[in-house]
């Protein structure tokens, strides 16, 4: 159904013309249409929020059309315009990295389709070409992360820790974000300094060998680290340990994101705090995507609520997580 139908029917069902709406019942009943460019398949996380669209799109009735860009804006792009010449209703899509997205994004509009975000943000220099943002809040996640630590710097103001952080994909928001929000918040302890700084992409393998790289380099210097999500914690928890350090304590370990993995390492000691991201995003998509194509006004941020998980509540709060 196309943006102006919807427009009709709504303001006719708005204004109570019940009459207007029997002459389209046909219109009424179509399912809504809704394309998705999902990131790819990098993480617990990503895994999650498949999963939570898919089931939310089933259950809400929506005809999904999903597409995997395995983690490159190129596929993304592509996606969108394939989404844009099958006339979808909406179009949604995670942006793999910030910036490069005016020129699909005009096409859209061209076409009509509102374009709703969900989990990462862009880099526009016109907001007006997307209807809305649904997600966390990554910058709080960065000073969340940088807070804990700085809690625990408390304890020992002698002591100096040396940061090694795993970055999250080079350009993605999350990435940008997370750095900036933990600096914003270490820099008030001169104690507290990133020694080393680097990308795993958001995955275990690239996650380990990167940690592998700063071992290697930094050996027993190292005594913090700070992981954008907890994939890559958990693939450089690895790392640590085949070094012979003790993950946890010789090296502290915070992360980002709260998937079941980083429960069940902190359950076992090696991973110390992880601050929550939550995936669960495929039912608020659903509800929105259904609001911008009947042409309601939507808020042009939602952002999503979460906790921070140390690893003392773990097992009490494991039986709780959902993803
Ligand atoms: O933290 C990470 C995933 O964009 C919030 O992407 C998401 C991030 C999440 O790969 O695990």
């Amino acid at each position: 159904m196309n943006q102006t139908r919807r427009r009709f029917l709504a303001a006719a069902s708005g204004a109570g013309l019940a009459a207007g709406m029997a002459a389209f019942p046909a219109f009424a009943d179509k399912p809504l249409v809704l394309g998705f460019s999902q990131v790819g398949a990098e993480s617990e996380w990503r895994t999650a929020n498949t999963l939570s669209i898919k089931d939310a799109a089933q259950k809400a009735g929506v005809t999904l059309k999903f597409a995997d860009a395995q983690q490159r804006q190129e596929n993304q792009v592509k996606a969108i315009r394939s989404f844009i010449a099958q006339r979808v209703d909406v179009i949604a899509f995670s942006p793999v990295v910030e910036t490069g997205w005016e020129t699909v994004l005009r096409e859209a509009r061209a076409a009509k389709i509102p374009v709703i975000l969900t989990d990462r943000a862009v880099n526009v220099s016109d907001p007006s070409l997307y209807a809305t943002f649904i997600g966390s809040d990554f910058v709080e996640e960065g000073r969340r992360a940088g807070r804990w630590l700085l809690e625990r710097a408390k304890k020992t103001p002698e002591r100096t820790f040396n940061i090694v952080e795993l970055q999250g994909t080079v350009g993605s928001a999350p990435a940008i974000d997370r750095k900036k929000g933990f600096e914003e918040v270490i820099a008030a302890n001169p104690k507290l300094k990133i020694i080393r700084s680097q990308s795993g992409d958001f995955t275990r393998a690239k996650g380990k060998e990167v940690m592998e790289a700063f071992l290697k380099a930094q050996g027993k210097d190292i005594n913090v680290l700070y992981a954008h999500n907890d994939d890559m914690a958990i693939g450089a928890i690895q790392a640590i340990e085949e070094a012979g350090l003790k993950p946890g304590s010789d090296i502290l370990v915070i992360s980002i994101d709260g998937v079941k993995g980083a429960f069940e390492a902190m359950m076992a000691g090696k991973l110390n705090v992880t601050v929550e991201c939550s995936p669960l995003l495929g039912p608020q998509l659903m509800q929105i995507a259904r609001d911008v194509a009947a042409g309601k006004a939507v808020p042009k941020r939602i952002t999503t609520v979460e906790g921070v998980f140390p690893a003392e509540v773990a097992a009490k709060e494991f039986p709780n997580r959902r993803y």
